[in-house]
């Protein structure tokens, strides 16, 4: 669901013999376990609804100690380039719509110098002119570069993807639930393997990077009440694994036992892969409203 909207049944027209399906406010289950068929509708209450489906992978079928990744298992993952060069990962929202990090791109050249490649995992395979430009970029209004609080932005491609096996949208999480500690999710990225090799990497790579507690993460041994509410953290207090530059503005997925959920975009983080510096992601469960407002304006 992308957009609902209350309605009155009083306001839209009724057929004779018209049934209704009963909607249960639960999150669980499959959408179909949540409705019940009626033959009245007692509430006078209709909710209209915008689907369009995201977070599953075709056919079911590095990041700082990660693995490489085959074709469609992160539909979601884009590159982000200024001409051929890659300089960031963002996720598909929809087929006009990328989330970034609004590092990436503030104050930096202007929307059509960008390009953005859906659909690839090994980078130098595309061919330049499979980039699509950028008609608009759009920071959080409320984004600081010193802190980097508020770090996304979002880009409106100037022609929407064609939706394939390889290119399709990540689902964006319940508003304002945080996940629980432990919970294991996913980052993705041609970001530095090793943060002493300023390189990015040919081939996509993935990371199991379990999310931290904010109060484990903003404590003095760790991050030091750095974070602010729009942040979270993933990974290994231990180091080895982790997001590194050039990794930034791409995905942290988790699985929600039915999709895959845009969790967290990758933000920043004291080195790489170092003990007790985990990555800080910007937090997306706390940055619906704005991603609402934007992408349902244009
Ligand atoms: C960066 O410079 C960067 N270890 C991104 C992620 C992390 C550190 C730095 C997390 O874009």
């Amino acid at each position: 669901m992308t957009q609902q909207k209350g309605v009155n049944l009083r306001d839209i027209p009724v057929s004779a013999g018209q049934r209704f399906l009963q909607v249960t406010a639960r999150q669980e289950g499959s959408p179909q376990d949540r409705w019940r068929l009626r033959s009245s509708c007692p509430s006078g209450l209709v909710v209209a609804l915008r689907c369009s489906e995201c977070g599953l992978q075709a056919a079911a079928l590095r990041v700082v100690g990660g693995t490489d990744v085959a074709p469609g298992r992160w539909p979601w993952q884009v590159s982000v380039c200024q001409g051929s060069q890659h300089r960031c990962g963002g996720s598909v929202l929809a087929p006009e719509w990328i989330l970034t990090a609004a590092h990436c791109v503030h104050r930096q050249l202007p929307a059509p110098a960008w390009l953005v490649f859906a659909g690839i995992v090994t980078h130098g395979s595309a061919q330049p002119q499979a980039g699509v430009p950028v008609r608009e970029i759009i920071p959080h209004p409320l984004y600081s570069p010193s802190s980097l609080d508020y770090d996304i932005a979002l880009l409106r491609l100037r022609v929407p993807l064609n939706f394939s096996g390889a290119i399709r949208a990540v689902c964006l999480p319940p508003s304002g639930r945080d996940l629980l500690q432990g919970t294991p999710c996913w980052v993705s990225g041609w970001g530095y393997t090793a943060p002493e090799q300023a390189q990015v990497a040919a081939t996509l790579k993935e990371a199991l990077v379990p999310l931290i507690g904010t109060r484990r993460c903003n404590s003095s041994c760790v991050y030091r009440g750095e974070l602010t509410a729009r942040m979270l953290c993933a990974g290994h207090l231990q180091g080895h694994v982790d997001a590194c530059q050039g990794d930034s503005g791409g995905p942290l997925v988790c699985w929600d036992g039915a999709t895959w959920r845009l969790v967290g975009v990758v933000s920043w983080g004291q080195g790489c892969a170092e003990p007790n510096h985990p990555g800080v992601y910007s937090n997306v469960a706390q940055l619906l409203p704005w991603i609402h407002q934007v992408t349902q304006a244009h």
